[in-house]
């Protein structure tokens, strides 16, 4: 069954991926496997598809809408709602950038995991993200880019930070595919995750919660 959720959502078949999604949880399947091996194993074949010029940009377009469409009918499952918060984080992707897939699934994760999630969207500018953390009193900031044209973009939101003063009051993740944990040092972050259950790793560890 995840076989046939991850070619569905490499053809862009939304509804087919909603109805298999569904499918798997009648089934009792872990959600975890329904995500990793269904939804974003058929993502990644789009994106080596991609790659390799096999198929184009509108065909990755649309395995994203059916990526969008199973997550939501996934997220109660990974979100538990009502439970006390940990911490708050800003969360978005830098500005230029309108990959947003990968960050939505880190903030559903932090949910999940207790942590206040605001989520500010995609192509989002550095001063945005400042200001958001301060107005809400944000222990993290969490900053995502999935291009190496975009990655520029969380150094100058580490710059703004530490020109505001909030050098140790709030602390930056960065994560995304080209990131790493050598850019992270190189631009002054504070971690470098590398999915969303080690974005959830690195929140606790930040925040020294057990
Ligand atoms: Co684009 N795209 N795309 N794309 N796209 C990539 C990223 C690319 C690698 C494809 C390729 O060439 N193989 C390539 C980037 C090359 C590079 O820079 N090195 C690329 C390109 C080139 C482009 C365009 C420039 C194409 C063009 O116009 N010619 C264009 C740029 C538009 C822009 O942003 N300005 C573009 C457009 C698009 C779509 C809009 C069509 C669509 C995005 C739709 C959307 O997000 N709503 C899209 C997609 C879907 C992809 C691929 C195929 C899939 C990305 C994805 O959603 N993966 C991608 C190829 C690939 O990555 N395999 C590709 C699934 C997601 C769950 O994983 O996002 O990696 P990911 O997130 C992970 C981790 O990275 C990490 O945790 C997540 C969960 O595990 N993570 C964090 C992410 N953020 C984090 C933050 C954290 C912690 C962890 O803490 C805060």
């Amino acid at each position: 069954m995840l076989n046939q959720l991850s070619d569905s959502l490499m053809t862009g078949n939304a509804d087919a991926v909603v109805s298999l999604v569904k499918q798997a949880i009648d089934q009792k399947l872990d959600p975890g496997d329904i995500l990793n091996d269904g939804l974003i194993a058929g993502m990644t074949v789009v994106g080596q598809k991609f790659k390799s010029h096999e198929i184009f940009l509108p065909d990755v377009l649309i395995a994203a809408k059916a990526m969008n469409a199973g997550m939501e009918v996934l997220k109660p499952l990974l979100v538990n709602e009502g439970i006390p918060s940990i911490g708050r984080v800003v969360i978005g992707t830098v500005q230029g950038d309108l990959h947003d897939i990968g960050k939505n699934l880190v903030g559903i994760m932090l949910k999940g995991a207790g942590f206040e999630v605001i989520d500010l969207g995609k192509d989002v500018a550095p001063k945005t993200f400042v200001e958001a953390a301060i107005e809400n009193e944000a222990q993290i900031i969490g900053l995502s880019a999935l291009l190496t044209t975009t990655m520029p973009v969380m150094k100058k939101v580490v710059t703004l930070a530490t020109e505001k003063g909030l050098t140790g009051k709030i602390k930056i993740i960065i994560g995304g595919a080209p990131t790493s944990i050598d850019y992270a040092n190189e631009i002054g972050a504070d971690a470098y995750c590398y999915d969303g259950i080690n974005a959830v790793d690195c929140a606790r560890r930040i925040l020294g919660v057990a």
